[in-house]
């Protein structure tokens, strides 16, 4: 299984109706006008990220680690702060969302055919990313993207995924929720030797049928460090024979979660660089979530509930409704919302400490934009 291979990486460009159909950002541009029409001149983008950033703050008030459990160290009277300032930051985040930021996670990988089988190559670099605006973290990136490019396939299709490693760490790659044969597990000393700095791995395999859903691949050695720091991403897997509510669905849109070293972050951003996720009024989304972190993330949804119809890809027994769904480390949950209410709707994580404080919303927060 192991080679040695030095074919270098070119990420995919997907089609434009790829990008329409996966991705909000490309139905981003009217929201320029909904929520710019909250956007006066006095709009501030350098104190867009002061919630986030220490910069300004005292260590107490950008102290936002405290985990899933433990109580925010900032108090308003501990920021040091009046409430006419708070006032002013809190509004200069959102005004400032979509904020732009270098490089752009999750983007679809077309892949490259091979005598029937779908090739892809992701290489793994270290490398300066975005998170926030003017905010630049290492990332251990696959593809320089975080997270890594979204793969999709079909149950039943045979798939090549050949992992360059130019870091300077071993590496493997799990597929996780994939039910495969034991030798392409991706686990080092048990199913695989470890991908060595400088060395290329090929992981062959046939997506089993009745596996479809919302799976990942990520990295299993050191994963806590680099699987935080960059190496992973989406391996979604489409059914031959979509169920009814699947071929309803308008806008498919992947949300990944983390929690390390890069912050509280979706799809390697954090709030105000969030993207949002875009629909018109009468269509239905479907919301994929995956965890990758090590927190749990509750995520929220305003104006409109979720209707869960899938976790970690198998089919729930019947759909079920909320409008708080907790995303466990490692878990995928697909929702289903049907967008019948217009205007911005703020979706965040509701552990608080992960989405709000005294300098306003930072981290896992985003919008569903529902135009009229
Ligand atoms: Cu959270």
């Amino acid at each position: 299984m192991s080679e040695q291979n030095d074919t270098e990486t070119v990420p995919s460009i997907p089609s434009r109706r790829d990008f329409l159909r996966y991705s909000a950002l490309g139905l981003a541009v009217p929201l320029a006008g909904m929520a710019v029409s909250a956007c006066g001149p006095e709009a501030d983008p350098k104190v867009a990220g002061a919630g986030l950033a220490p910069a300004g703050g005292s260590a107490a008030d950008s102290n936002h680690s405290g985990g899933s459990t433990a109580p925010h160290p900032a108090t308003p009277a501990a920021s040091g702060k009046n409430w006419q300032e708070m006032d002013r930051m809190h509004e200069a985040g959102v005004k400032a969302f979509p904020a732009a930021t270098q490089g752009k996670g999750n983007q679809l990988l077309a892949p490259r055919m091979e005598n029937g089988v779908k090739a892809y190559d992701l290489t793994v670099r270290k490398m300066q990313w975005e998170v926030e605006p003017g905010k630049h973290v290492e990332a251990w990136a696959f593809n320089e993207q975080v997270p890594g490019p979204q793969i999709r396939v079909r149950e039943g299709d045979r798939v090549r995924v050949r992992l360059h490693n130019r870091f300077d760490e071993s590496t493997a790659l799990h597929f996780h929720g994939l039910e495969l044969p034991n030798d392409v597990d991706g686990v080092p000393f048990i199913t695989q030797p470890p991908i060595h700095p400088g060395e290329s791995y090929t992981y062959d395999f046939t997506v089993p049928d009745g596996n479809a859903g919302s799976h990942m691949y990520h990295s299993h050695y050191n994963s806590a460090q680099q699987t935080m720091n960059g190496m992973l991403g989406a391996f979604i897997v489409e059914a031959r024979n979509p169920r009814p509510i699947e071929r309803e669905v308008d806008v498919d849109y992947v949300m990944i979660l983390n929690d390390g070293a890069h912050g509280y972050t979706i799809n390697g951003k954090g709030f105000p660089a969030t993207e949002p996720v875009v629909a018109k009024v009468g269509q239905t989304v479907r919301i994929r979530y995956m965890n990758e972190g090590m927190m749990i993330h509750p995520m929220h949804l305003h104006g409109m509930h979720m209707t869960v119809i899938d976790k970690d890809g198998w089919a729930q027994p019947a759909p079920w409704r909320c409008d708080t769904l907790n995303v466990a480390p490692g878990e995928r949950w697909d929702v289903i919302v049907r967008c019948d209410k217009p205007g911005v709707w703020a979706f965040h994580c509701h552990v608080l400490p992960h989405a709000e404080g005294p300098h306003g919303m930072f981290g896992m927060v985003t919008a569903l934009v529902v135009e009229a």
